[in-house]
Order: C-alpha cells, then sequence, then structure tokens
C-alpha cells in the first residue's frame, strides 16, 4: 500500500522557527559518527505565543540525547517518528542541544554522509541534512555555520567542511580536529563536510577588486596528474562571471572535491563543492574531448552557482528552477563564448530534443516549477534544468539582452542573502525592462512543447510576402487546456542566392518586429513583409529563439538550399535535421510496407559539398554529418503520429549510413588522412574541431568492412583517449577477432583506472551484436562491478537502456525484464539511481501493442514490490496512469 505523501506548492507555509545558528560537532568514523548539534532557535513572527510546534526533520537517525536550553529532555518531552522530532511549548528563543549516531557505510543512498572508498563525505541536496541531523530541513531556513570535525589522523589527514578553517589540531589517542566557521547564511542544502587521505592541488586566483583567492582540489593520491585541466576551468569561469555578470566570489577559499561513489555530476555546497570524479579529473591518456568539456562545463555551472543558488537561495523546492534553469544558461554561454556559439546551440539543443521534447510528451511531463511532488529528487529533470534554461534566453530575447543583464543586476542587488521565488525574478525583469512579463510567466506554469505551424504565401505583384505563425501546446498530465505564450521567433528571409532581404513589416501584421525578432503571443500572428522582390526562403526560429516544434512544409530543395546557405548556423544544421528525419521516415515507411525507395542523390551531393567547405568550423561540419539517433529518429516517428518501431529504425539508420560511407569514401578518407595528430594533445577548439572530424570520418568508413583494420590500428595505436574511444565505438558494433583484441588490450591498460573501466562497460553494452544483452548480464557479475557505485551503474545499465534500443526494446521483453530487475535491487540500495533508470520506461504508450503490454507488465511489477521507495513510486505510479 502506497502512503507517501504529496507536497502541494499551494500549501507552501512560511517556517514557524528561524534557525540563526547552528553549530555541528563530528565525531568521525565509517561505522559510527556521532554528531552533536547546537541550535540557536527562534520562534518566527508569524507564530504568534508559540502555538505551533517545532517539528524538526529527522531520517535514520539514532537519538542519544536532546537538551533544551542545557536542560536534558525525557522520552515523554518530545514526539519522535520514522521522519520528524516534535516539541511543544516552547520559549520565544532557546538553544537545542541534539546528539544522534549515524552510519555512514551503511548509507548506500549516497545522500546525508556517507563513505566512498576510504573517504567520507555528503550530499544533502535535497533533503538529505536530516539523515545527519534533527534541523529544519527546507531551503527557506538559512543560518550560519560552524563545524568541529574530529577523526582518527592516519586515516582522515584531510577534514574539509564549508567557509573558512579557523581551528585545528591534535587531541588523545591519534586524534586531530579541524574547526570551520562559514559566514554567509546558508540553507542546510549546502552544508557539506569531507573527511579522507587526500592529496590537495593548489592554486590561486586574483578576482576584480584584488583579493586573492585560494583555490584547492582535493583528490586521491594517484589522481595528481589529472587536475590540471579543471583547476583552469575554474579560474576561466571566475573569470567570466565577473566580465558578464558583475560577480565576484565572496569567501577567501574555493575547495573543489572528487569522489568516486555520487549520484549526479557534482554539488555546490558553499566553498566546498564536492564533484564525481567524473566531472574533474582529465588527462590525455584517459579523457576524452567530451570529457574535458564536461568538466570544464561543470566546474563552471558549480562555480555559478554561488550567486545563482548560494547567495540568493530557494524559497522552497517548488522554485528549484530558479538556481537551476538559470545557472545552466549561464554555464551555455559560458562555453558557448570559450568555443563556438553555434556548435554549443546545437549541442544544447540536441540535448533538449533528446531528453527534455520526450520527457515533456510523457506521464511525468511537469512545469517548469512543479505544482507538486512525492520525492524531490525526482525533480531534477531536464524539464527544469534544461527547459528552465531554455526560458532564461527567451527571457533575454523578449527583453533584450542590454535589459537582461541590467535585470541580473537588480536582482542580485535586491536580493542577496535571502531565500527567493521564480515570481520576485521575474518581478525584478519586468520592473527594470518595463515589459509587461504576466503572459510570459506561462513558460514555468505550464507544461508541454508548443507547436508552431506557418503557413507562407508570395505574392509577386505586390511584392508582399506573408507567414502566418499559429501555436498550438498539447495537453499534458493534469493541464487539459493551454493558454497562449510569449514566443520569440528570430528569423530572416533569403533570396536564391542566400542573400538577406532586409525585413519591412506592414502594419497590418499583428506583432512587431526588432533585431531580427518577432514575438507571438496570440494563437496566431500574420507577418506581412514588403518590398520583397523575390519569392523567399524562410529561416525561422533562428538559433533555436525558442524551444519549440515546428512545422513547415519545406522541399527537400529548400532544405538543402538552407544546410548550404543559411547566415545563421544553427539553422544550417537545422535545416540538415530536418531533411534527414524526413528522408529516414521515409524511408521507414516504405520498409514497413515492402516498397522499395532510393535515397535521395541530392542530399548524398549536399553532404559532399560540406565536407569540401574548408573554411566552415570542424566541429560544426562533424555535427552536419552526424545522422539523427536512434532515440532521436524514433520520437520524430511518434511526433509524425506513428510508432516507435526500433529495429526498423536501427535498420535503416544503418543502410544509411553505409550508402553515404560507400559514396563518400574518397572523401571520408582524405579528411580522416589529412587530420591526424600531429603534435602534443591540446584541448582548444580547432584542436578539438580537427579530431571530431576526423573520427567522424573514421566512423563512417568504418561501416564498410574494407576498414576494419583502420579503426582497429587507430583504436591500438591511438595517442590520446578520445581517438581510441571512437575507434572503440565503431569497432564494438562488429563481430570481428580484432573486436576482441582491442577490448582486451583496453582493459589490460586500464582497468586500475576506475574512469576509463568505465568506458569498457559503456562500450560492450552499446553493442549491436546480437548476444549483448548476455554480455552485459554477464558483466554485471565482473569483478569491477558494483551496483553501489553510480558511475558503473549508468556505464552498464544505463549505456545498455539509452543508447541500445535495438537490444533494449527486443520483442522477446527480455530487455525489459532485465531493467526491470535491475530496478528493484538498485530500490533497496539507492532509490535515486533506481527512479534514474526506470524513467526509460515512460515512453511506452509509443510502442506498438506488444511492447506496451511488455512494458505496462514489467512496471506493475515494480508497483508490485512491498517496499517501494518514494522515487520510484512516485515515477511509476505516473507511467502505469498515463
Ligand atoms: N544542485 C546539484 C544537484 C542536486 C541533485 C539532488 N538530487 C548539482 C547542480 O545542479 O549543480
Ligand atoms: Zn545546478
Amino acid at each position: 500500500m502506497n502512503t507517501h505523501q504529496t507536497i502541494y506548492l499551494s500549501n507552501y507555509q512560511p517556517p514557524d522557527y528561524e534557525v540563526s545558528h547552528i553549530d555541528l560537532t563530528f565525531q568521525l568514523d565509517e561505522d559510527i559518527t556521532t554528531v552533536r548539534s547546537i541550535q540557536k532557535i527562534q520562534r518566527s513572527q508569524t507564530n504568534h505565543a508559540g502555538q505551533c510546534p517545532l517539528i524538526l526533520n529527522g531520517i535514520q537517525l539514532q537519538l542519544m540525547s536532546i537538551a533544551l536550553d542545557g536542560t536534558p529532555l525525557t522520552e515523554d518531552a518530545y514526539v519522535i517518528d520514522k521522519e520528524s522530532l516534535t516539541l511543544h511549548d516552547l520559549p520565544e528563543t532557546f538553544t537545542l542541544d541534539i546528539t544522534t549516531r549515524i552510519f555512514p557505510k551503511k548509507n548506500t543512498s549516497l545522500e546525508g554522509l556517507f563513505s566512498s572508498g576510504s573517504m567520507l563525505c555528503t550530499q544533502c541536496e535535497a533533503e538529505g541534512f536530516r539523515k545527519i541531523t534533527y534541523f529544519l530541513d527546507r531551503p527557506d531556513i538559512m543560518s550560519t555555520y560552524s563545524c568541529h570535525l574530529y577523526a582518527k589522523q592516519s586515516k582522515y589527514p584531510v577534514l574539509l567542511s564549508n567557509g573558512n578553517m579557523c581551528k585545528h589540531g591534535q587531541t588523545e589517542n591519534g586524534y586531530h580536529f579541524v574547526s570551520w566557521e562559514d559566514p554567509f547564511k546558508k540553507p542546510s542544502y549546502l552544508f557539506a563536510l569531507v573527511a579522507g587521505d587526500l592529496l590537495c592541488i593548489e592554486d590561486s586566483f586574483i578576482t576584480c577588486s584584488g583579493r586573492k583567492i585560494q583555490l584547492r582540489l582535493y583528490v586521491e593520491h594517484m589522481n595528481g596528474d589529472k587536475c590540471d585541466h579543471a583547476m583552469k576551468s575554474l579560474k576561466k569561469a571566475m573569470k567570466w562571471d565577473e566580465d558578464v555578470f558583475g560577480r565576484e566570489y565572496d569567501l577567501d577559499l574555493y575547495m573543489i572535491v572528487a569522489v568516486n561513489d555520487f549520484n549526479m555530476g557534482a554539488m555546490e555546497n558553499k566553498g566546498l563543492n564536492i564533484f564525481n570524479a567524473k566531472s574533474v579529473l582529465a588527462k590525455p591518456e584517459t579523457a576524452t574531448d567530451n570529457d574535458y568539456f564536461n568538466i570544464e562545463r561543470c566546474v563552471a555551472h558549480e562555480y555559478f552557482h554561488n550567486w545563482t543558488g548560494n547567495r540568493i537561495t530557494l524559497r522552497n523546492w517548488f522554485q528549484l528552477c530558479l538556481k537551476e534553469g538559470l545557472t545552466v544558461f549561464r554555464d551555455q554561454d559560458f562555453s558557448a563564448n570559450m568555443y563556438s556559439e553555434s556548435v554549443q546551440r546545437i549541442m544544447d539543443v540536441r540535448k533538449l530534443r533528446t531528453f527534455q521534447f520526450p520527457e515533456d510528451s510523457g506521464p511525468t511531463a511537469h512545469a517548469v516549477r512543479p505544482e507538486s511532488y512525492i520525492e524531490m529528487n525526482n525533480f531534477y529533470t531536464t524539464t527544469i534544468y534544461e527547459k528552465g534554461a531554455e526560458i532564461i534566453r527567451m527571457l533575454r530575447e523578449v527583453i533584450g539582452h542590454d535589459m537582461f543583464y541590467k535585470g541580473m543586476d537588480a536582482y542580485f542587488n535586491e536580493y542577496d542573502g535571502q531565500a527567493v521565488t521564480i515570481e520576485d525574478f521575474i518581478h525584478v525583469m519586468a520592473s527594470v525592462s518595463g515589459i509587461d512579463l504576466e503572459q510570459f510567466k506561462l513558460w514555468y506554469s505550464q507544461a508541454g512543447t508548443p507547436t508552431i505551424n506557418v503557413k507562407r504565401t508570395y505574392h509577386p505583384n505586390e511584392k508582399r510576402y506573408t507567414l502566418q505563425l499559429t501555436q498550438a501546446c498539447p495537453s499534458t498530465p493534469g493541464q487539459p487546456n493551454k493558454k497562449s505564450m510569449v514566443i520569440p521567433c528570430r528569423l530572416g528571409l533569403l533570396d536564391p542566392l542566400g542573400n538577406e532581404l532586409p525585413l519591412t513589416l506592414s502594419k497590418d501584421s499583428t506583432t512587431d518586429l526588432s533585431n531580427q525578432t518577432i514575438c507571438l503571443n496570440k494563437t496566431t500572428e500574420t507577418l506581412i513583409f514588403e518590398n520583397v522582390e523575390t519569392n523567399p526562403i524562410p529561416s525561422l526560429f533562428r538559433h533555436f529563439s525558442a524551444p519549440i516544434k515546428l512545422t513547415m512544409d519545406y522541399s527537400d530543395d529548400e532544405l538543402i538550399f538552407l544546410m548550404a546557405n543559411d547566415t545563421d548556423m544553427f539553422n544550417r544544421w537545422e535545416a540538415c535535421q530536418k531533411l534527414m528525419n524526413r528522408t529516414l521516415l521515409s524511408m521507414i515507411k516504405h520498409v514497413q510496407t515492402n516498397q522499395s525507395f532510393s535515397f535521395p542523390g541530392s542530399i548524398i551531393e549536399a553532404f559532399g559539398k560540406i565536407l569540401t567547405q574548408t573554411q566552415l568550423d570542424q566541429s560544426f561540419v562533424a555535427e552536419i554529418l552526424q545522422l539523427p539517433s536512434e532515440m532521436n529518429i524514433g520520437y520524430a516517428m511518434s511526433d509524425a503520429g506513428e510508432t516507435i518501431d526500433p529495429d526498423v529504425i536501427y535498420q535503416v539508420r544503418l543502410d544509411v549510413l553505409q550508402l553515404i560511407a560507400r559514396h563518400l569514401q574518397t572523401q571520408f578518407k582524405q579528411i580522416y588522412d589529412s587530420n591526424q595528430e600531429n603534435g602534443p594533445y591540446q584541448i582548444d577548439a580547432q584542436s578539438v574541431g580537427r579530431r571530431r572530424l576526423k573520427n567522424c570520418a573514421l566512423y563512417y568508413l568504418g561501416q564498410m568492412k574494407t576498414n576494419f583494420d583502420l579503426v582497429y590500428n587507430q583504436c591500438i595505436h591511438a595517442t590520446n583517449m578520445t581517438d581510441t574511444i571512437e575507434a572503440l565505438s565503431i569497432l564494438t558494433h562488429i563481430d570481428c577477432p580484432e573486436r576482441e583484441k582491442a577490448l582486451q588490450i583496453f582493459f589490460d591498460q586500464w582497468h586500475q583506472d576506475p574512469l576509463v573501466l568505465d568506458k569498457w562497460f559503456a562500450i560492450q553494452a552499446q553493442s549491436r551484436l546480437p548476444n549483448t544483452l548476455q554480455t552485459v548480464k554477464k558483466l554485471m557479475h565482473h569483478p569491477a562491478f558494483s551496483i553501489k557505485n553510480p558511475n558503473r551503474v549508468r556505464a552498464l545499465i544505463g549505456s545498455f537502456i539509452m543508447e541500445n534500443r535495438k537490444h533494449f526494446h527486443t520483442i522477446t521483453g527480455e530487455g525489459y525484464q532485465f531493467l526491470t530487475d535491475q530496478v528493484l535491487t538498485l530500490n533497496q540500495i539507492n532509490p535515486l539511481m533506481a527512479s534514474r533508470m526506470v524513467v526509460s520506461f515512460n515512453a511506452w504508450k509509443k510502442y506498438n501493442s506488444s511492447r506496451q503490454y511488455l512494458i505496462q507488465t514489467q512496471l506493475k511489477r515494480i508497483l508490485q514490490e512491498p517496499d517501494l521507495s518514494k522515487d520510484v513510486y512516485e515515477m511509476v505510479s505516473k507511467a502505469l496512469d498515463d
């Protein structure tokens, strides 16, 4: 029976008590840690005469003692249950002194205080602090913290917490202590501590006002040579936030600790970021360009949180997007500034389409500011993060760049040190810009991806061109009807030579144009352009100016034209995506109905042309040449009202890859040969672009038997991990002796490096070879596999379900059964990970009836589990409700 409680935004009440200061003392040990917390508490103004009890959150705590203003309380003085401790009849201000015991090694949820290898560390967001001590564990309780850490010196020589170190010394029997003081008020979710035997890599940064900040990276001793990139990234991020947002770092010390067992990428604890080792450690021999890129982005993201999240925090968890959407927007902007605006945008949009659009059209679709949740951890979603970032980007488009940055300044000034809401943020933006943002706010409350349908007419005699854009938003769970939204559309009109035509909007149009952007806000808008000399080709939603799905009756030739000529690079890529999706879908239809289809020569020709355009950014060319993934083709099918057919998708995509490879092999070979590494590994945009294009060429070449040697040789002789992995991920699909050899060599070389070993697991799980599920099951018993390590789980199980559509969706149902088995195991060990995995079942209604039946059976099986976590229960019950 489900007894999990739903929390509603509409029930939000300000806290009845405030905690001005909390003083924590830890006697640290992996088996039993003792936590003493002394809290200074006062009634809040709304709690007249203290009629409201104090209900402290606490989970899996062993209460040892509790005292009120120095007087120990007996058991009849409080009520304790599985999740809380309640006290009645309290004075106006008082001190609570609570001692609890916790058990880090047993804590496999990796939330609260847990052990990872020989170290101890914490993860408190969203509600992990309550696994450390009894507290008002909610983000609108902001307190100053002092923290005293005691531990055996030989085992835990390094003891860290938030803020500044203020005291340290020896105690008896080989124990020592370190005291930390954080001068900034913070919510409990930003508390952190780390204890371990760690190497410290040090550097410093001089801020814009001339302050010297100590930067410290703490890693396991063998990883000292993998810190350079993260440190550089941190300094770049610090500088960028000063330059672009005028934000200077506040404490004198900034620490990052790398941890092997971590549920997500990283955590922005004040002054003491805790990172998944994957998001910190890199050297050319062990990390790919992609890893390098993710590290830079992640370090920047957590750093940017210091202002958007920490200095200004959330009133309640429903406001999560206020810090996450905004911070993702900031890290995207940062990355775009570091490399290429258009390639960055392409990558961001690809991510949005692969993860967010499907979420927004499935059973767990929710508004960027959700109305309710059962388990908050389930709401760290791509909707809150990526769609949240899109909303900020649109806001900048709608109010203009200048106003946006002015508005940000005003936001920082007005709300520094407070726990606020999305409403507050938008209010500042509206008052600074003088633009009414009431309708714009619908982006926060309406779920679903809007669609835009375009009709166009050219009147040659009047030289008039009309575009009629109609918006709609599909219904989502709990939201059957949607209102029209504010949708910024950046656009251009191209003449047949590819020149931009001047945009003169007639006053009969229903909206205005500013900076090549129009803001749609009615169901249908009509744009009438005057003095249009020739029938133009429109380029709409340039740079993906809004997260929508566009329907437009482009011909193949127009798309090929835009692909070659649009002045907006994003839309060149977009035209190619449209063209490929359309062609692939049509081929799929033909295969399903046993008809023949010949792939248009014009597309191959267009690809060939792009390969010759040496002036183009090589990363961009590689992006254009990358076919839509099987997953994205599936979603395109479903958008077109078809049932997703993973087998045919796989076959057709493979046929097209081979066809392109055959036709363009000479060019691919030439690109491959002329872009070899010719010096030490560099991570600048140009070198990355060169490797990407070279490996894209290898990918196509590797589709042909005659080139297997080439792939194998790169795999064996590569001097950097990017080239090794690119080759190995081609080889993994090929049934040849070289495959086994390459995998064995890789294992022998890297089995001691957990992050590289993850790649070995992932690559095997991605294989299209027929017995892959058996291989995956076998690998679950490999001595190096551990279901307790999230990176390993993501590498093996995650790669199989996400990137092996063919085998996961095998019509025997074995893939589904496998996932269910893993979800049920993880449900006991690490509910957050279990819940992350089970969402792969969400799209079940988009498959044919036999697959639907198979998945539904598994979902029901999960729901029957007697001891189902909140996390999994919430996801599965929503999936079944659909
Ligand atoms: N704020 C953390 C995510 C916390 C997830 C809690 N389950 C990392 C980030 O977004 O920067
Ligand atoms: Zn974040």
